[in-house]
């Protein structure tokens, strides 16, 4: 089987004009739903792959195509294939190895808080005074050899006020592939909003074209391919299409041949085919976020003010989650990660207690709608809410001044200079901050209280 894999894997660059169906299908997970034995291997393998050669390899490659492949059509295709390449040849070395992907939304309102950014998984951030080389992790012994001989693992983490500022929501995540329907849009957005965030935020080599030295790029990416995967899943024959420019200004066809890869378009568009033999799990079933605090975790999905059908009225649902308005939606549609904050659970708790006042009267009415379980999880509890419920009727009122301490907060802005390396049109990027603190207006001013603050 393993052979077979890596003959699938030499196959693709041959293949042309016709789907051919994989036989087994890798599955990536979110990384911190590893054991930690199989993250151990993980590591190790990637640690192989440097001792090796391999990531100078990748990122010479990244880094001397990098102005044909960002800020244009071709972005995404791209980075599916040079992240699957990437898989494949680590496989070689360690058979079970699958990439896994890092579900950054869930961690947009404290980032530092992240337990990815910690020694159990990437290790954190890099010391200033031995410059910014990381401190701990499986990685921090590497020795890279891109684009200078004899460099260690850098990271400079972007602080504001002690802390990284937050970057987007599994709401906003869940809002841009809900909304954006043609691929142009959809892959501008995609890259302008968290892609951007991530890179900028971890600093050091990841704002470079050199990111590839630093595992994180490509766990990041494999989250990038994984929101592309959803929106094809979602939108109508998402899997065929493919438009606006390259960077030659020409219009990007399916039959273009992929950077370097040489690869078509048409090729590497439907995951599942073509020596893209994978797939993305979903979030594990409900649990906390940071580790500690008290249990009531169910207490979240099933607590109006936290789930996006109910929260809203129905002229915001309309406008930025029309999917969760429509007739036998799916979970494609919906983003959110099935982790809740203790910071939500807290409000769960609080808000479960009056409530319960308001059913002995004491408060005003229509605080009594308290919702059943609808779903395993919170994607699907309010993916099967949005079909069940009346949505015409008015949202849920709560407790306005419990509310504010919970509002979700704007995602920081990318600096100029960083939009420019990256091929990224400011007019285009300054529209898409406007839309997206619009859109979290939206969501505050309804009272909605994120899951995942
Ligand atoms: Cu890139």
């Amino acid at each position: 089987m393993k052979l077979f894999t890596s003959l699938l894997a030499l196959s693709s660059a041959i293949t042309v004009g016709y789907a051919q169906e994989c036989t087994n299908l890798l599955v990536r997970k979110e990384i911190r739903d590893l054991t930690s034995d199989e993250w151990s291997y993980h590591a190790l393998a990637l640690t192989r792959m440097n001792s090796n050669g391999w990531i100078k390899w990748f990122t010479r490659i990244h880094n001397e195509n990098s102005m044909e492949v960002h800020g244009n059509s071709m972005f995404l295709p791209w980075h599916r294939n040079f992240i699957n390449e990437f898989e494949q040849t680590t496989r070689r070395y360690y058979p079970e190895f699958t990439l896994p992907y890092w579900d950054s939304a869930r961690d947009y309102s404290s980032p530092m808080n992240s337990e990815v950014l910690t020694y159990r998984y990437v290790g954190g951030n890099g010391d200033p005074d031995n410059n910014f080389c990381i401190t701990n992790g499986p990685f921090k012994n590497w020795n890279l050899t891109y684009p200078d001989d004899a460099s260690c693992l850098t990271r400079n983490f972007t602080i504001e006020d002690g802390k990284m500022p937050p970057w987007q929501s599994p709401e906003e995540m869940t809002y841009i592939t809900q909304t954006f329907q043609t691929y142009e849009v959809f892959a501008m957005v995609l890259e302008q909003s968290l892609h951007a965030s991530i890179h900028n935020a971890i600093g050091g080599m990841l704002p470079s074209m050199n990111s590839p030295n630093d595992m994180i790029f490509y766990l990041h990416h494999s989250n990038i391919d994984r929101l592309w995967w959803r929106w094809q899943n979602l939108v109508p024959n998402g899997s065929t299409l493919y438009d606006g420019i390259n960077y030659d200004n020409s219009t990007a066809l399916v039959t273009d041949k992929i950077t370097y890869f040489g690869n078509t378009v048409e090729s590497i568009l439907e995951v599942g085919k073509n020596g893209y033999c994978y797939t993305y799990q979903e979030n594990t079933p409900v649990q906390k976020r940071s580790a500690g605090g008290s249990s009531g975790a169910d207490a979240v999905i099933t607590n109006p003010k936290m789930n996006l059908a109910t929260a809203l009225p129905l002229d915001v649902l309309k406008k930025y989650f029309p999917k969760l308005t429509a007739d036998g939606t799916s979970s494609f549609a919906v983003d959110l990660p099935n982790t809740v904050s203790t910071r939500a659970v807290q409000f769960a708790q609080k808000y479960d207690r009056m409530v319960n006042r308001s059913a002995a009267g004491a408060l005003i009415d229509n605080r009594n709608a308290k919702l059943p379980v609808v779903g395993r999880t919170i994607a699907d509890s309010t993916v099967i809410t949005a079909n069940t419920i009346n949505l015409s009727t008015s949202p849920v009122t709560g407790d306005d001044k419990l509310a504010d301490q919970y509002k979700m907060p704007y995602p920081a802005a990318i600096p100029e200079s960083q939009l420019k390396m990256n091929n990224l049109n400011l007019d285009d990027y300054n529209k898409y901050l406007k839309n997206s603190k619009e859109f979290i207006d939206a969501l505050n001013n309804a009272g909605y209280v994120s899951p995942y603050i």
